[in-house]
């Protein structure tokens, strides 16, 4: 496996030189940030970047993420010249030397939790998921604002874009994924690109909205919508752990050909679709890191992994979920549970 850390770029309080100090770490993760998505990067801003990080020591083979703009979800008129403009920045990716692009197909919402800021009895503090919290706070019907959600959309600009979902629904969904992967994995295969997509977080819908990206049942249906190794997966524990009825060592040994990207993040659940982030060892929480991760080495994983979320210790404060000491944590103990795992499967 290969040791990665997101870098969020020049305004990250996380500098590349701290970064470089977790012992085994090999690159970055990172993104264009100054492009609204469905832009094309420039050739100068992706060198630029590989550039910063090369002078730091570090590679940068990993991007998280080329956002796939609403209009390709939702399939509007544009989304066929977006989808065209999406392939050439996997393009002009590739040639730059990235090997890997996490995306996701969550309408509207990226993650979403009900606490940024929750305590916990060693006074970290961590991101946490409520579910009737996050309800009383359906920014539709509610003048309570989500923790973390983008604040740029106008009440009547979302509203039309939840009835957009809404008149879609999961099935519309899907068909403009598959016209997605149609386009892009091509391009991928070509560019020596390996596709991974982030499952929903939490993987089950919410506000009405669809999505699909939530279990092994729709992970089977995405991968054979296009069955080429390009077309695979991020394999993010926290996200798809958020669910019981998912059993992660069993689809850990089943997709770990298709695993490109493995995120770490342990979550503890607390209730019916309840949950706060923990530690990433395997004992501060309710998910098995370390089944997880040799069922995926026994089964020819390889890829890239990184710490997700980490909790805020120390006295730090940043950008929730990624903060240097937690994630540099669990970078650590990341490299201990695979020198573990390969050795004793060498054995
Ligand atoms: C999150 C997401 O779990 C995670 O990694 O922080 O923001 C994630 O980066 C995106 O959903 C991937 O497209
Ligand atoms: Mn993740």
């Amino acid at each position: 496996m290969k040791l990665t850390f997101r870098w969020y770029g020049q305004n990250d309080p996380v500098t590349l030189d701290k970064i470089r100090q977790i012992p085994k770490m090999s690159g970055i993760v990172s993104a264009i940030y100054n492009v609204a998505p469905g832009g094309v990067w420039s050739n100068e801003d992706i060198l630029g970047l590989k550039e910063q990080a090369n002078q730091n020591g570090l590679e940068f083979e990993v991007v998280e993420s080329v956002p796939v703009p609403e209009e390709i979800k939702y399939g509007g008129e544009n989304a066929r010249a977006l989808i065209e403009n999406y392939c050439e920045n996997v393009r002009r990716l590739g040639k730059a030397g990235v090997k890997c692009i996490c995306y996701n197909f969550m309408p509207v919402f990226d993650w979403l939790r009900s606490e940024l800021e929750h305590q916990n009895a060693d006074g970290s503090n961590s991101l946490a998921y409520n579910e009737e919290t996050v309800l009383n706070m359906n920014p539709l019907t509610s003048s309570l604002s989500l923790p973390g959600w983008d604040e740029s959309y106008t009440k009547d600009e979302l509203k039309r874009l939840i009835e957009k979902y809404k008149e879609i629904g999961e099935e519309g969904l899907w068909a403009n994924l598959k016209t997605f992967l149609e386009a892009v994995i091509p391009v991928a295969e070509e560019s020596g690109v390996n596709m991974a997509i982030h499952p929903d977080d939490p993987p089950w819908g919410i506000f009405g909205l669809p999505r699909i990206i939530t279990d092994e049942k729709n992970i089977d249906r995405f991968l054979n919508l296009v069955p080429s190794v390009n077309n695979g997966l991020t394999f993010c524990t926290g996200s798809l752990g958020a669910s019981v009825d998912n059993n992660l060592v069993e689809m850990a040994k089943k997709y770990a050909p298709r695993v490109h990207f493995l995120h770490l993040r342990n979550i503890l659940i607390t209730g019916n679709r309840e949950f706060c982030e923990v530690g990433h060892p395997t004992e501060c929480g309710s998910i098995d890191m370390y089944g997880i991760a040799r069922a995926l080495v026994e089964n020819g994983f390889d890829g890239y992994v990184r710490p997700d979320h980490g909790r805020m210790i120390w006295g730090e404060y940043g950008k929730y979920g990624y903060g240097l000491f937690d994630r540099a944590l669990g970078a650590t103990y990341i490299v201990g549970l695979f020198e573990g795992i390969e050795k004793t499967l060498e054995k």
